[in-house]
């Protein structure tokens, strides 16, 4: 996976899109950050396969939404050694909006991600407040308004964390990640769970439930 990353895929872009940039980045550092992102890991590493199907994996998430659980997709984020992009102040909900709340994101991290790497902040108990109104549209990737959410407004908790560690959220927990300011990548991949009884919204029912999201990633990449 670190030679597709680092050496055969070496396409960086400077990550996700959109005016939030103004907010969280100074002038000068705007367009410079970097970013790798690569959809369905497993169809490049057959490791990545497995890990979807971990029994500890999925038994945290049977405690957390029950005992049936559908796979919905597998993202990998790698923050660049310094300026490695940050994330805006966001919910995952946007993303791929489905019509219950047993939607679990998991960061699986691949490197240690201390708070100098930009790790994942939260918004403790956010999640209960439902799905937000975000900022969307073909400029940019989902994200909440600065002028009430932003890390200088809104109080967060840093989530450090050290490689082979997972993290589970919501996928309606408020969170946001700083730059990589350390000489290190930061590599997390992100796998989306769900209860097999919820749809995504605005899909038909005979639709794979994930096309939409996996053809956005495409877009994204
Ligand atoms: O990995 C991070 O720092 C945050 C990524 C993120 O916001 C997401 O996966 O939704």
């Amino acid at each position: 996976m670190n030679l597709i990353i680092e050496d055969w895929w070496g396409e960086e872009s400077i990550g996700w899109r959109g005016p939030w940039r103004d907010h969280y980045l100074p002038e000068a550092e705007r367009k410079k950050t970097k970013a790798v992102i690569i959809a369905n890991p497993h169809f490049y590493s057959a490791a990545w396969s497995k890990v979807i199907l971990h029994e500890g994996l999925v038994g945290c998430l049977q405690a957390l939404i029950g005992p049936s659980v559908q796979w919905h997709h597998t993202v990998l984020h790698g923050k660049s050694p310094e300026l490695g992009t940050p994330f805006p102040m966001h919910q995952d909900y946007p993303f791929y909006p489905h019509d219950g709340p047993d939607f679990v994101d998991c960061l699986v991290h691949l490197d240690d991600a201390p708070l100098e790497s930009g790790c994942l902040c939260v918004v403790p108990g956010s999640h209960t407040d439902g799905p937000l109104e975000h900022i969307t549209g073909d400029h940019t990737r989902p994200y909440l308004p600065p002028e009430k959410y932003h890390p200088d407004k809104v109080e967060t908790v840093p989530v450090p964390a050290k490689a082979g560690d997972v993290i589970f959220f919501s996928y309606c927990t408020i969170h946001w990640s700083n730059v990589n300011q350390t000489d290190q990548w930061r590599k997390s991949v992100r796998i989306g769970y769900h209860t097999p009884e919820m749809r995504p919204i605005g899909m038909d029912a005979k639709e794979p439930n994930n096309k939409n999201h996996c053809q956005r990633l495409k877009e994204a990449a």
